[in-house]
């Protein structure tokens, strides 16, 4: 059975609980006690040396990075609509991903980081470039439904926690109604499944 090694609170481990969900395939969940510093020990480390959730082990397919356990399950369980298999389409889907990993994550999941778990941060720093990024991505999605390819696909699954959470950092969505009307569309989906916080 393909099981998910996941923390509750998590956007990273939630956006694989939520592509699992819409793709209606069957899992187990393992929770990770991060309090207790499960990941930073073996066994866990033998799954993610990096000591970090998600990770994900399918038979002997083992998977580490939420944005690249969403590139294994579009391929190995999604249609070919999901992830793609022209070029343009590929490239435009990655940049997402990157997007995610590191604009979101730097930021908006940033701010959240540290009003929910107390990690230090430059808060007016952070504010600024979350901010940046959110501007950025409602001028993409005022002219389109979804990220990429019009239609769903894993980019929009990998923006979308941290964003949908923006709130848990003390973010608005108030200025960035496309991003909230994509939000809307993404809670509608036929699967979809939510968190604490969305
Ligand atoms: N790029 C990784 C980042 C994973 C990540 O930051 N995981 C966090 C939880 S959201 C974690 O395990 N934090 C504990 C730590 O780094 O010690 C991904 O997308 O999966």
């Amino acid at each position: 059975m393909l099981k998910l090694y996941d923390f509750l609170l998590s956007g990273n481990c939630y956006k694989v609980r939520l592509l699992l969900s819409l793709l209606g395939v069957e899992h187990e969940l393992v929770a990770v006690d991060l309090k207790a510093g499960e990941h930073k020990k073996t066994p866990f480390l033998q799954l993610n040396p990096f000591g970090q959730v998600p990770a994900l082990t399918d038979g002997d397919v083992v998977i580490r990075d939420s944005q690249a356990i969403l590139v294994y399950l579009a391929r190995r369980y999604g249609g070919a609509d999901w992830f793609p298999e022209d070029a343009a389409a590929l490239g435009n889907i990655a940049q997402w991903l990157s997007t995610a990993s590191k604009e979101i994550g730097n930021t908006i999941a940033t701010a959240r980081l540290h009003y929910l778990f107390g990690t230090p941060i430059d808060v007016a720093a952070v504010e600024k470039q979350s901010y940046a990024v959110l501007k950025v991505i409602d001028e993409h999605l005022a002219t389109r439904q979804w990220l990429e390819c019009d239609r769903l696909t894993i980019a929009d699954i990998a923006c979308f926690p941290y964003i949908g959470l923006a709130a848990d950092g003390k973010l608005s969505l108030d200025a960035y109604p496309h991003i909230v009307a994509w939000i809307d569309r993404i809670k509608q989906l036929p699967g979809y499944v939510g968190m604490p916080g969305l």
